[in-house]
C-alpha cells in the first residue's frame, strides 16, 4: 500500500481543518464577479439611457440574477427541517473484544462528528415543536472513511419493510388536494393509515406520547433503531442496537406549551441548540450499545430483525461505551446542514447490516435522494460530506466533479498504472461483508414472526407512570379528535383497543366514538422502566429561567439568587417592562435582556420574581406579568418569589402552597430558599400541582 493510503489516527480537528480549506471570508475585499472581474457598480443594471431598457450585454446582471434564481434545492422529502452541529467523539475503553471499528479503539482518539437533528414531516420552514418524532443523524469522520448512524429519538418505528415507506410517507404529509395540515399528524390521512396498518401501533404510542415533543434536541435520546452487527478482528459477529443518552437527561415540552412555542419561537429547538453552543455550554450525549450473541438470536419473544420491535434494556442492558461533545456551530448553515448528506450503508469495518427489512431498503434509498437532492453522483466531494482519510477509485466525471484526476487511467484491471487503485484485503483494511449464511426461496412475505402488533405497544403503555399515561390518552383525544372521517376515528378506536382498552375507551367517549369490543385486548403485563422518561436522570442544568423585575429592584436579594442560578448551570434572563438598563435607590445597574412583549413564559423553565416593593409595584401593574406568571403555572413549572413578591403572587390568585411554587418572605434565608429553589428546577415539572 501506498503511504497515503495508509490510515492515519484522526484529531478532533481533521474535519474543521479540511472545511477551512474551503471557507471564504469577503471582509476587507472588492466585489468581483464569479470570474473573478471586479465589479464597478452593484446597484444599477446597464441601460441604454438612465431611463431606457437594460441590455442583454450585462453580464454581471445576467450572472447575479441566474445565480439568485437557483439558489434553492428540494428540501429532503423527510427530516426536510433540521439543524446540525460539529463535535467529536471519544470512546471510553476499546471495544476491541467485539469491533474492529477503529474510532472505537483508542480512548485518546477524538473522532469529529456532525450531527443533525430534524423533525420528520414538515418542510424546511415548519415550526420546531410540532408533536412528531426527531431525526437524530451523525457523521462519525473517521480514520477508515465515514460512519453514519441515522436514528431517530424513538426507538422503533411505523413499519416493517421499506416498500411500505412510500406509503407512510404520503399518509403523514400534508393532503395532496390542498396540502393541508403543515407538520402535522393530526389529520385523516395519517390516522387511516395506522389503523390500517397495524404494525405502526408501537411507535404511534411513542409518537402520542411526550417524546414527541422534545424540551430541546439537547435533552432527548437517539436510537440507531435496526438491529445491526458488530464484528470483531477473528471475526466474531453480534448483533447490536445503539443508543445515545443525553448527559442533560430526557425533558419534554407540555403539548399547549408546544402549540404555543410555534408560533412564539418557530426556531425554538435550533435557537437553543445554537445559542448553547455559542455560550460554550458542551452538548454531550453518551453512545451505548446493546449486544446479542449470535447464538441466541431466536431467544426472544419478539424477532430481533423487526424495527418494530425494542430491546428492553432490563432484559438486554445497556453498555455505555464513550461519550461525543457538540461544541462547534456551522459557519454556514446552507454549505454545511443543508447540503450533509447521510447514509446508513455509511459503515466502516467492523459494523455491518442485519437482515432486517427496513434496514435493507434505506441502504438504497439513501444515496438516490442525494441524487435529485444534490443534482449529481458526486455529493461525497461536497466539503461537509468529505470523509477525512483519503479516497481513491476509478468513478470519475458527472456534475460537479471536484477532484482533477490526474491519471489517464480510470478502470481495473490495468497494467500501466501496476493495478491501481487495488482493492485491500481485511488485513489491509478493506471493507469485508461479514459472511452470514442466508438460504430461502425468493417469496414477497414477511417472517411470521413480525406479527405481533401490541405486546410491546402495552409494554410502552404499561411502563408509563400515571402522568405520561394520561397526556398520551390526551394526545390520541386530539389527533385523532382532528380527523374528519368518522370511519377512520371508529378504525383508530378499534386499533387502539387491542393495546389497551381503557385507552381506546377514553378516546372514543372524547372523539364520540362506539365504545371498542373487548376482544383481543393484549394481556402483557410486562413493562420497561427505562422506557418511561420521568425514571431518568434529572438535570437543572442549562434550564432558563425569567427573572421578572423592574426598576428599583432589591440588589443584596438578586445577586444572590442570580449567583446561585448561575453557579447551577442554569441561565436567568431578565425580563422587564422595557429594554436597556434597569436601576434601583442605591445605584446599582441590570442589563434587561427580554421585555414582556418579546418573551414569553412558554419560552422558560422556570420562573423568579424578584422582591422589593417598588419592582413589585411595577410589576403588579402590569396584567402581562399575570398571565406570564399563571401561564407558568398550568404549564407545571417551577415559580419562585421572594419578599413582597409573595404578595404579588396572593394578589394574583397563585395559590402558594403548591408543589413547585417556592416562597419566602423574609430576605434573611435567601440560601435557603435558593436551595429549594435550584430542587424544584431540577424536577423540571410539579406534575401533582392541583390546578
Ligand atoms: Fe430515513 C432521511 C432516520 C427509515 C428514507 N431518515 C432521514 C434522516 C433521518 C432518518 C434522521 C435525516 C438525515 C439528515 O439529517 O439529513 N429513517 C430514519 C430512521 C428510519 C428511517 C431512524 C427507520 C428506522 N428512511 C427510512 C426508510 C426510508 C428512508 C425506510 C426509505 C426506504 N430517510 C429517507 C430518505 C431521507 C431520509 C428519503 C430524506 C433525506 C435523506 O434521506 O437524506 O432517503
Amino acid at each position: 500500500m501506498s503511504k497515503e493510503q495508509e490510515s492515519k489516527p484522526v484529531e478532533e480537528t481533521s474535519k474543521k481543518k479540511q472545511l477551512d480549506s474551503f471557507t471564504v471570508d469577503n471582509n476587507g475585499q472588492k466585489m468581483t464577479t464569479n470570474q473573478g472581474l471586479k465589479v464597478s457598480d452593484d446597484e444599477n443594471s446597464l441601460k441604454a439611457g438612465k431611463r431606457g431598457p437594460s441590455l442583454l450585454e450585462d453580464f454581471y446582471l445576467r450572472e447575479k440574477i441566474m445565480h439568485f434564481d437557483h439558489e434553492r434545492i428540494p428540501e429532503r422529502v423527510v427530516h426536510a427541517r433540521g439543524y446540525g452541529v460539529h463535535g467529536y467523539f471519544q470512546v471510553y475503553e476499546s471495544m476491541v473484544e467485539f469491533t474492529k471499528a477503529k474510532f472505537l479503539q483508542d480512548p485518546t482518539v477524538k473522532t469529529p462528528v456532525f450531527v443533525r437533528f430534524s423533525t420528520v414531516a414538515g418542510s424546511r420552514g415548519s415550526g420546531d415543536t410540532v408533536r412528531d418524532v426527531r431525526g437524530f443523524a451523525t457523521k462519525f469522520y473517521t480514520e477508515e472513511g465515514n460512519y453514519d448512524l441515522v436514528g431517530n429519538n424513538i426507538p422503533v418505528f411505523f413499519i416493517q419493510d421499506a416498500i411500505k415507506f412510500p406509503d407512510l410517507v404520503h399518509s403523514f404529509k400534508p393532503e395532496p388536494n390542498n396540502e393541508i395540515p403543515q407538520a402535522q399528524t393530526a389529520h385523516d390521512t395519517f390516522w387511516d393509515f395506522v389503523a390500517n396498518n397495524p404494525e405502526s401501533a408501537h411507535m404511534v404510542m411513542w409518537a402520542m406520547s411526550d417524546r414527541a415533543i422534545p424540551r430541546s434536541y439537547r435533552m432527548m435520546e437517539g436510537f440507531g433503531v435496526h438491529t445491526f452487527r458488530f464484528v470483531n478482528k477473528e471475526g466474531k459477529s453480534r448483533f447490536v442496537k445503539f443508543h445515545w443518552k443525553p448527559k442533560l437527561g430526557v425533558r419534554s415540552l407540555v403539548w399547549d406549551e408546544a402549540q404555543k412555542i410555534a408560533g412564539k419561537d418557530p426556531d425554538f429547538h435550533r435557537r437553543d441548540l445554537y445559542e448553547a453552543i455559542e455560550m460554550g455550554q458542551a452538548v454531550e450525549f453518551e453512545l451505548g450499545v446493546q449486544m446479542i450473541e449470535e447464538e441466541e438470536e431466536f431467544r426472544f419473544d419478539f424477532d430481533i430483525l423487526d424495527p418494530t420491535k425494542l430491546w428492553p434494556e432490563e432484559v438486554i442492558p445497556v453498555k455505555i461505551i464513550g461519550k461525543m461533545t457538540l461544541n462547534r456551530n456551522p459557519d454556514n448553515y446552507f454549505a454545511e446542514t443543508e447540503q450533509v448528506a447521510f447514509h446508513p450503508g455509511n459503515v466502516v469495518p467492523g459494523i455491518d447490516f442485519s437482515n432486517d427489512p427496513l434496514l435493507q431498503g434505506r441502504l438504497f434509498s439513501y444515496t438516490d435522494t442525494q441524487l435529485i437532492r444534490l443534482g449529481g453522483p458526486n455529493f461525497h466531494e461536497i466539503p461537509i460530506n468529505r470523509p477525512v482519510c483519503p479516497f481513491h477509485n476509478n468513478q470519475n466525471d458527472g456534475y460537479h466533479r471536484m477532484t482533477i484526476n490526474k491519471s489517464p487511467i480510470s478502470y481495473h484491471k490495468n497494467s500501466l498504472q501496476n493495478n491501481a487503485p487495488e482493492g485491500a484485503t481485511a488485513e489491509e483494511g478493506g471493507y469485508v461483508h461479514y459472511q452470514e449464511k442466508v438460504e430461502g426461496r425468493k417469496v414477497r412475505a414477511r417472517s411470521d414472526s413480525f406479527s405481533d402488533y401490541f405486546s410491546q405497544a402495552k409494554m410502552f403503555w404499561n411502563s408509563m407512570t400515571d402522568v405520561e399515561k394520561e397526556h398520551i390518552i390526551a394526545a390520541f383525544q386530539f389527533e385523532v379528535g382532528k380527523v374528519k372521517s368518522k370511519s377512520v376515528q371508529q378504525q383508530v378506536v378499534n386499533l387502539i383497543s387491542h393495546v389497551d382498552l381503557e385507552l381506546a375507551q377514553k378516546l372514543a367517549i372524547s372523539i364520540g366514538a362506539k365504545m371498542p369490543e373487548k376482544v383481543n385486548v393484549s394481556t402483557v403485563t410486562m413493562s420497561s422502566p427505562a422506557l418511561s422518561q420521568e425514571s431518568k436522570i434529572k438535570s437543572a442544568k442549562s434550564s432558563k429561567v425569567a427573572i421578572l423585575v423592574e426598576d428599583g429592584f432589591n440588589s443584596l436579594e438578586l445577586k444572590e439568587v442570580l449567583d446561585a442560578l448561575n453557579s447551577a448551570g442554569i441561565i436567568p434572563q431578565i425580563v422587564s417592562s422595557r429594554l436597556g438598563v434597569l436601576r434601583n435607590e442605591d445605584g446599582q445597574e441590570l442589563d434587561v435582556s427580554y421585555t414582556l412583549l418579546t418573551s414569553d413564559s412558554v419560552l422558560f423553565d422556570a420562573i423568579y420574581i424578584a422582591g422589593s416593593s417598588k419592582s413589585v409595584k411595577k410589576l403588579i401593574a402590569q396584567k402581562e406579568v399575570e398571565d406570564f406568571i399563571h401561564e407558568a403555572f398550568k404549564h407545571y413549572k417551577t415559580i419562585g418569589a421572594v419578599g413582597e413578591a409573595v404578595g404579588l403572587l396572593e394578589t394574583i390568585g397563585l395559590p402558594i402552597n403548591q408543589p413547585g411554587v417556592i416562597t419566602t418572605k423574609s430576605n434573611s434565608n435567601i440560601s435557603e430558599f435558593n436551595e429549594e429553589f435550584l430542587k424544584a428546577i431540577q424536577e423540571h415539572r410539579h406534575w401533582t400541582r392541583q390546578m
